[in-house]
């Protein structure tokens, strides 16, 4: 199976589509599958504009309203995770992953799905010490704050991966794992890239999430982006552990490393994106402790997922594991008639989500309320739920952004 996998895609699905193109000529070989790294931008119109944290010159559509309209139509599967640059609003709809637009799967705000054989799994957003512990209680319409808090990463997400004990072949996270750099050529990195010296050298640059991950799920390849730059990493896991292939990548940029592609052995194709057992499991298991307020959500616990296993295997073998079909939720974009004064997003309840729910026999809890209190969210005695520390609570992150707004 061939994989080209992307670094930021910042709506440029024309130009990656059509540089996979050209690279299948030249190459002679052919793509089965892209995967994207996040900062996707899957805004459909003038009002999902309004909720991707972005400096006002670079709020522009981009393309992905097209394949979302169906005036073009993904030439690849295609799979992503989000960054620091989302529609946040839409992805909140598929928090549990799914069609952001015919072919093109969102994996979630964390997930793990297979393609083939291939198990697949990544973390959305980025990661800030603020917000690690608290629900997720931005709902849009987004204020200035809750805008950026909407795509930090949590614990109860992390959590749920921790929890992920068969190999996944394949994981992506928007911003690297804490202390990769040590494991490549660092010296080159900042001799390019010399804003980032600093934290290379203390040992701050990147996700501690994500280096936890990654140090337990060990997965044989990990993808990043968010930094816009190439950078290979490769990991040995302890004496006779296994390895990890770490591969940041650019964003869609003329003669820039924004591509790669990869030739991971698989079964024979044709193959699609199909729901993946354990995954469903472990959100089966987790949904009653979905944080959905601001109030901190803490949890040492291993759960114990053996009934939700059994139990979701009867249902994906009654059902199948195709995941539910892409439904419209909002008007796409409409260049002919553009809308200078789009309405004030709220949430929408995504019929794939909904069916989703319905499938595990779960709640639906995307639009709790987000005031405090247990809200929507029941309780568990192996949550410690407890109010927000004020003092806990760091200067919003303005400054993060400048390092990937070029
Ligand atoms: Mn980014």
């Amino acid at each position: 199976m061939k994989i080209a996998v992307e670094g930021c895609m910042h709506g440029e699905l024309d130009k990656v589509y059509d540089t996979m193109r050209r690279l299948e000529e030249a190459e002679g070989i052919k793509i089965d599958l892209l995967i994207c790294c996040g900062d996707f931008q899957a805004v459909r119109n003038e009002s999902d504009l309004q909720c991707v944290n972005v400096k006002p010159k670079f709020r522009t559509m981009n393309t992905f309203w097209k394949y979302y309209s169906g005036e073009a139509v993904a030439p690849y599967p295609t799979i992503f995770i989000g960054g620091n640059h989302e529609a946040s609003n839409y992805l909140w709809e598929l928090y549990y992953g799914g069609w952001a637009a015919p072919n093109i799967y969102f994996l979630g705000v964390a997930g793990v799905v297979k393609f083939g054989n291939i198990r697949i799994g990544g973390l959305s957003g980025i990661h800030k010490r603020h917000s690690y512990y608290t629900g997720h209680h931005e709902r849009p319409p987004y204020s200035e704050s809750t805008k950026i808090s909407a795509y930090h990463v949590r614990h109860y997400d992390v959590l749920k991966l921790m929890h992920v004990k068969e190999p996944l072949d394949i994981f992506m996270s928007h911003d690297w794992p804490l202390g990769i750099t040590e494991y490549g050529n660092w010296q080159k990195l900042i001799q390019q890239k010399d804003g980032f010296r600093e934290e290379v050298n203390k040992r701050t640059l990147g996700s501690e999430p994500a280096a936890k991950l990654l140090n337990t799920l060990k997965p044989p390849y990990w993808f990043s982006a968010h930094l816009h730059c190439r950078f290979p990493a490769i990991i040995q896991h302890g004496e006779d552990g296994p390895t990890t292939k770490f591969l940041a990548l650019d964003k869609c940029i003329p003669g820039r490393n924004f591509l790669q592609v990869l030739d991971i052995p698989s079964n024979p194709g044709p193959y699609e994106i199909q729901y993946d057992e354990e995954w469903l499991a472990i959100t089966r298991r987790f949904n009653s402790l979905f944080p959905v307020t601001q109030m901190q959500f803490r949890m040492n616990t291993e759960l114990d997922i053996h009934d939700d296993r059994q139990w979701v295997r009867s249902k994906l073998n009654a059902r199948g594991a195709k995941p539910f079909d892409f439904v419209q939720t909002a008007p796409p974009f409409n260049p002919s008639h553009p809308d200078y004064n789009p309405p004030i997003v709220v949430h929408c309840r995504n019929p794939q989500t909904e069916s989703f729910l319905q499938f595990l026999e779960l709640p639906y809890l995307l639009d709790s309320s987000n005031h405090g209190g247990v809200g929507g969210n029941a309780s568990s005695s192996q949550a410690a739920a407890r109010p927000l520390d004020d003092n806990a609570i760091e200067p919003p992150d303005e400054v993060e952004d400048d390092e990937d707004d070029e």
